[in-house]
């Protein structure tokens, strides 16, 4: 167990989560930088194009070929990491998760306060009447999927290209900022706006759990290495 870690969440009352894939690869969720990630594997467009609002309007057929292939884990359950940041929650230690994931495990481990930057595969809607969708009716539909009144269904997930859900990025800087330990876990720090959140937190008890190093290492106050469900289990 990491000593210092310990002590610091047992001081805090106002501790921020901010994450991203990594901490969901260990509910076997690919991230999308690793050596084994997304990224790394072969399509015939990049991610980032198939993930575009242009490619999604221009060619829906294979975006949602890609989308329900790889970004959709209806088996995923919550690891040791999401839950042991449900359990601070709990206890009054944590005020808020960021996230950057779209798969819904901070919620399904019981955390309440969760700001999903990206979205979320669980919500979908019609793209002209505005009817809610779930992610079994995106799932279980062929091709492009329909909404009763014609209107394509379009998974609330925020697309390159496409801006960050007002309300949810101002609630999100405002927990950050109040944060007296802000732990960043499981992510690249390459995504923007989203990575430049870090720069709002003021203390001194910023702490990175990342298994590769990122371009923020400098700014922060300790390091682990270790995966971060197996570091958070280990933790009280
Ligand atoms: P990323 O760029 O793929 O980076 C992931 C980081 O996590 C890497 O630096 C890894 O070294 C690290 N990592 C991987 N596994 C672990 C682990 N077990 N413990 C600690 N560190 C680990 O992902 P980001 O979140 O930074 O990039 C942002 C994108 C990825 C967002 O737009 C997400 O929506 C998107 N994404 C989300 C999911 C999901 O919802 N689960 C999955 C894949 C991608």
């Amino acid at each position: 167990m990491n000593e210092t870690l310990a002590k610091w969440i047992g001081e805090s009352e106002r501790i921020v989560f901010f994450g991203g894939a990594g901490v969901s690869t260990e509910s076997g969720i690919p991230d999308f930088r690793s050596v084994d990630g997304l990224y790394n594997q072969q399509y015939d467009y990049p991610p980032e194009t198939i993930l575009s609002h242009t490619f999604f309007m221009r060619r829906p057929e294979e975006f949602f070929r890609f989308y329900r292939n790889k970004m959709l884990f209806p088996n995923a359950q919550p690891n040791a990491a999401h839950k042991k940041l449900a359990q601070w929650e709990a206890e009054g230690r944590l005020s808020a998760v960021v996230t950057q994931n779209i798969d819904g495990l901070h919620q399904k481990a019981g955390s309440k306060t969760v700001y999903e930057l990206h979205g979320s595969v669980l919500r979908n809607h019609c793209m002209r009447c505005g009817r809610p969708y779930s992610m079994e009716d995106v799932m279980n539909s062929t091709g492009v999927p329909r909404c009763a009144c014609g209107g394509i269904i379009k998974p609330d997930v925020v697309l390159y290209e496409e801006s960050l859900d007002d309300e949810t990025v101002t609630r999100a800087c405002m927990a950050i900022e109040q944060a007296d330990m802000l732990i960043i876990g499981g992510t690249s720090l390459s995504v923007y706006p989203a990575a430049g959140f870090i720069d709002l937190y003021r203390g001194h008890r910023l702490v990175l759990v990342n298994m590769s190093a990122t371009p923020r290492d400098a700014r922060a106050d300790l390091i682990v290495r270790d995966p971060i469900g197996k570091a958070f289990s280990e933790l009280p």
